[in-house]
């Protein structure tokens, strides 16, 4: 599919400058757009992409010596349909799944947009992020096991408070590029970095919305 209207992630031009595409995935008010946002500060300069209901930030950076442009695209409401437009997918080199702690539902969730993901883009890095933890810290000592079961790095994160949104959005431009340079150990990198890094100290156990599930399970199982 190939829209010119469109800008191409193609690899092209000179060695030391990469263009990539990251998308955010999620449900509608998760905090997708806040979080590129908080990401970016005042650093970016939103182009709105009318016909498809888009905005690209506009991001340039240094990784290595290799300068950088990322575009985040960014949706319009779309995800009200629990569906992109294959446009959003089309070469993306990473993405940011995220939801929202403080509504299960869309936890429960991720595996579709997962499951999307997947039909058009089945090789990128995929991170997943927790936002609104600022909304109650103690979610943090609490596992969240969709991420674990996909190998997908995790982060606890808030936009209101900036809280890991600099360390999740650098790791998936890193995975982008070496998505894009057909490097294949940058996640596993990130795993075991991730794996020795806790928020505050303490490790990340006991349950999260998973455990609640399966004690609905088990309520609704002693019911019947
Ligand atoms: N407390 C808290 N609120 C947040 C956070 N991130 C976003 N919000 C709020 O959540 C709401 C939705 O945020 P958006 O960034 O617009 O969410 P989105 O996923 O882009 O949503 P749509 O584009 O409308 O689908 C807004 O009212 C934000 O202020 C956060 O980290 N903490
Ligand atoms: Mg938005």
């Amino acid at each position: 599919m190939e829209d010119a209207s469109l800008p191409s992630y193609d690899p092209k031009g000179d060695a030391n400058e990469t263009k990539i595409k990251i998308i955010c995935l999620g449900d509608s008010a998760v905090g997708k757009s806040k979080l590129v946002e908080r990401f970016l500060m005042d650093g970016y300069q939103p182009q709105q992409l009318s016909t498809y209901a888009l905005t690209l930030f506009k991001h340039k950076t240094q990784v290595g010596d290799q300068e950088v442009h990322v575009d985040f695209w960014d949706t319009a409401g779309q995800e009200r349909f629990k569906s992109m437009h294959p446009s959003y997918y089309h070469q993306a080199h990473a993405c940011i799944l995220v939801f929202d702690v403080t509504r299960k539902v869309t936890y429960k969730n991720l595996p579709s947009w997962f499951t999307e993901l997947r039909h058009y883009r089945p090789e990128i890095p995929c991170l997943c992020a927790a936002n609104k933890i600022d909304v109650d810290y103690s979610i943090t000592k609490k596992s969240f096991n969709f991420a674990k079961k996909h190998k997908m790095p995790f982060y606890f994160v808030s936009a209101s408070d900036g809280t890991n949104v600099v360390k999740c959005f650098r790791d998936a431009i890193k995975a982008a590029l070496a998505y894009k340079s057909n490097s294949t150990d940058f996640m596993d990198e990130i795993m075991k970095e991730l794996d020795n890094m806790t928020l505050d100290g303490d490790s990340i156990s006991s349950s999260g919305f998973d455990a609640t599930e399966q004690e609905e399970d088990k309520e609704s199982a002693a019911k019947s």
